[in-house]
């Protein structure tokens, strides 16, 4: 079989730090060898782009800046990592990728979709994800869980309108290709959130 890329997406505040263990123990419980990772990031380059984009500054940040440091960092996470692991026959599953651009960049800065896809065709080819969870929920429910941590990093620190966006954007991009998501209701207890996790994990795994 042929290894599978699946990425986990959300909001802020919807447990997907929380959520990635129980996916990553759900899957190789299955006796699959995973690769589990992060965008941006998951390779010394990429994870210094990563810190560059959320460090809180003074200076605006310009939102193609922004997206070009987000596909750079994709391009150096892709070649290094994540292409060679599918090529040997490893799963992965990365914390966000690209629907999170189309999420934050797209709807919520504003930036054109036809633009975000020009980059996705030349930096990842024809990859796209096997399998892409959303974890959906309300977004002040969210930023109040968000909000209970420590610091707040510069995505952190944006408004309400900018998350009602971002969370309308994913609901296009599921809208758009309803066979490639699986949205959860993350709003629930982190029982309930499990439980759906799994019983959707178990029922596709099933299918490959
Ligand atoms: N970004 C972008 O703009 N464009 C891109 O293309 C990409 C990324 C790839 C960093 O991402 C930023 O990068 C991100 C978008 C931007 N914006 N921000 N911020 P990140 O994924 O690293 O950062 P994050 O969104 O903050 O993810 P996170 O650390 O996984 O946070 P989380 O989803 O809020 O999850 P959590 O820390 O597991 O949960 C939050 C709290 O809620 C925590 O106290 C949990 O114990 C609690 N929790 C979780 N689930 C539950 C339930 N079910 N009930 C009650 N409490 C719960």
């Amino acid at each position: 079989m042929k290894a599978k890329f699946i990425t986990l997406e959300g909001t802020e505040g919807t447990g997907k730090s929380t959520n990635l263990e129980y996916i990553k123990n759900h899957i190789e419980a299955a006796g699959i060898d995973l690769l589990v990772t992060r965008e941006p990031g998951g390779t010394p380059l990429a994870e210094q782009l990563r810190e560059l984009l959320l460090a809180p500054r003074e200076e605006n940040v310009d939102a193609t800046a922004e997206l070009l440091m987000i596909f750079a960092a994709r391009a150096q996470h892709l070649n290094a990592l994540i292409r060679p692991a599918l090529e040997a026959g490893t799963w992965v599953l990365s914390d966000r990728f690209t629907d999170a651009t189309y999420a934050y960049q797209g709807a919520g800065r504003g930036l054109s979709r036809e633009v975000i896809l020009q980059l996705e065709n030349l930096v990842q080819g024809s990859l796209r994800p096997d399998l892409t969870f959303v974890l959906d929920i309300d977004v002040e429910q969210g930023l109040a869980r968000a909000r209970e941590r420590a610091d707040l990093d510069r995505f952190e620190q944006e408004q309400i309108s900018f998350f009602e966006a971002v969370r309308q954007g994913y609901h296009e991009r599921v809208a758009a290709a309803p066979e490639r998501y699986c949205v959860i209701d993350a709003g629930q207890s982190l029982d309930k959130v499990q439980a759906d996790l799994g019983k959707a994990l178990a029922h596709w795994l099933q299918g490959q």
